[in-house]
């Protein structure tokens, strides 16, 4: 297996230096996020998942137990693993083992299946994968067995369930050890510097195949703690966890890592629904979570009908996709509690509204960095600076966005100007008080309810199919999710395609079902601009016309 630094691309010297010297990058290891919360009160209960309450102390202990069963296995630090848990107890403490032991987790999402799966195995040259037993009616056990076949460095397969004979039962290896003191001695004394990688994200995407997001320890420590102290994160905080957890929203911003820097209490729940979100929070007297803009609109319903969540949330993040300002306006009234606008990004930046912003700000845009060490330009097609108050094409460095993704030099001359700002692919405009409101891209991606879709993955998949000539995934626009994926297809001659066909295709080539487009337009040509390239712009024009129309 290679080493991981090899890969990534780090922040230049002087940078680096700046960061250290203005106390951002502060020189901890990830994993003291939890070891300084037990000390200070290591009978506090840090997490809840469903009738499991795990105080400081037992978290820790868990933690640095599965840390030296991973060891005992011959997973190291600098070795990887594809996490693919849902939402539950284990994920939190594998995650916090990992950082504990300086092995890095692949945050993969629950829904990837064998396409995105096989190349976040190859691409980090995993040597385990953690998966449920079966999920949704699908055996990951099977498709983790696939996956160890066809890899020369998987070898470890970790199992949320009933393992199958050969693999680990995660929950045994997430179970304290006999000596917790003698485990906390020894991963102290191993712990990882704080340049190391600390976490693989994956990336939104616009290339054919999710890209690695290298995280350090100091970048991602400084992003979970300046965040928690933003969203006035302490002790008393007790943070909901609704979304899948390997995001990086409910991770790290301020998220899981950032409630239990605090000091604080994370809830985790499998999903959203509000009817069990609600009773989470009444429960628990959540005070903080996070949200998708799709997922705060079945909250206002419910809340609507059935009424409030309950007096204890003081914060509803909302972010991952472009909150509607009659949304946004519902938010206090109707669920009674303070709306913060996140505009976030894997690669890095942060945006938040703060707490204190009036209504007006909060409710109308995407607010500003987190970071006054955040750089962040407004471009216009030929990198030059647009006017104040223009839209431009958002680019981005700073303490906790990387220079570059994991061993991807190709796609890092794209996405990366020379001299280090990462291109976000967001146009925004920013007001005179300073904040952005992201009003477009310029990025070929589809974001359903904040899951991001690659139009270029969608179409090289279709273009599988032998009655497709051309094809085109653009954004459909949606009531509910905000957009869903449309493909115009142009068949061979005498061939036609339907949706479902589409579908079962890229269903057997096994992808997530998030990406499978939800309609179909058979067209006999698709125009080109100027450069020859596909006019998507027209496309998105014309699907959003026929929508509008159908009503
Ligand atoms: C419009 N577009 C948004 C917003 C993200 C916090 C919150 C979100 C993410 C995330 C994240 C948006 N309005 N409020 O990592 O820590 C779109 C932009 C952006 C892309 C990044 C976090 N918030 N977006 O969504 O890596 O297009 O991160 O560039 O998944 O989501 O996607 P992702």
């Amino acid at each position: 297996v290679t080493p991981i630094a090899e890969g990534t691309v780090g922040w230049p010297a002087e940078f680096a230096r700046r960061y250290v010297e203005a106390g951002y990058w502060a020189g901890h290891p990830l994993g003291e996020v939890l070891t300084a919360a037990a000390d200070r009160a290591p009978d506090a209960v840090a997490l809840v998942d469903a009738d499991v309450r795990i105080t400081y102390r037992e978290l820790l202990a868990r933690a640095d137990a599965a840390a030296s069963r991973l060891a005992e296995r011959g997973i190291a630090a600098g070795d990887r693993i594809v996490v693919q848990l849902p939402n539950g107890w284990p994920f939190v403490v594998l995650a916090l083992a990992c950082l504990r032991a300086g092995v890095v987790p692949v945050m993969a999402l629950p829904g990837h299946r064998r396409t995105e799966l096989t190349h976040l195995v190859a691409q980090a040259e995993a040597v385990a994968i953690a998966v449920p037993d079966v999920l949704r009616d699908f055996d990951h056990q099977e498709l983790a067995a696939e996956l160890v076949a066809g890899s020369p460095h998987l070898r470890h397969v970790l199992v949320d369930g009933r393992p199958v004979p050969g693999n680990v039962d995660l929950a045994r290896l997430c179970a304290p050890g006999a000596d917790p003191d003698a485990d906390r001695a020894r991963w102290d004394a191993a712990a990882p510097a704080p340049g190391d990688v600390a976490v693989f994200l994956l990336s939104g995407g616009t290339t054919g195949l999710p890209k690695l997001i290298a995280r350090t320890h100091d970048d991602y420590a400084y992003n979970a703690r300046a965040s928690a102290e933003l969203c006035g994160f302490g002790a008393d905080t007790v943070y909901l966890v609704s979304l899948p957890a390997g995001h990086n929203f409910p991770l790290a911003c301020p998220g899981i890592l950032g409630a239990l820097g605090a000091g604080g209490r994370v809830v985790v729940l499998g999903s959203p629904e509000p009817r069990r979100a609600f009773a989470a929070i009444e429960a628990e007297g959540v005070t903080h979570t996070a949200v998708v803009p799709a997922v705060a609109g079945r909250w206002l319903e419910h809340a609507a009908e059935h009424g409030r969540p309950g007096e204890s949330l003081r914060l509803l993040q909302v972010g991952g996709a472009r909150l509607a300002d009659e949304l946004a306006a519902r938010v206090r009234p109707v669920l009674g509690t303070q709306l913060q606008q996140v505009f976030g990004m894997a690669e890095g930046l942060l945006n938040y509204t703060r707490p204190d912003d009036p209504d007006e700000v909060v409710c109308t845009t995407q607010g500003r960095p987190l970071s006054p060490a955040d750089e962040v330009r407004l471009v216009d097609e030929l990198d030059r600076d647009v006017p104040d108050g223009e839209p431009g094409s958002l680019l981005t460095r700073g303490p906790y966005t990387p220079r570059g993704y994991y061993r991807a030099p190709e796609q890092n001359a794209r996405a990366f100007t020379a001299d280090g700002w990462y291109r976000s692919g967001d146009i925004c405009r920013r007001t005179p008080e300073g904040n952005l409101v992201v009003e477009g891209r310029d990025k070929d991606m589809i974001n359903r309810g904040g899951e991001k879709i690659s139009a270029e993955e969608v179409e090289n998949l279709v273009y599988g199919l032998p009655a497709v000539s051309q094809v085109a995934a653009v954004a459909m626009p949606d009531a509910v999710l905000g957009e869903r994926v449309c493909v115009y297809v142009v068949p061979r001659p005498g061939a036609t395609v339907t949706l479902d066909e589409v579908r079962a295709w890229m269903g057997a080539a096994g992808v997530a079902a998030f990406k499978l487009p939800e309609r179909l337009e058979l067209v006999d040509r698709l125009t080109v601009t100027s450069v020859g390239k596909i006019d998507k712009k027209a496309l998105r024009a014309d699907v959003a016309e026929r929508v509008r129309v159908e009503g």
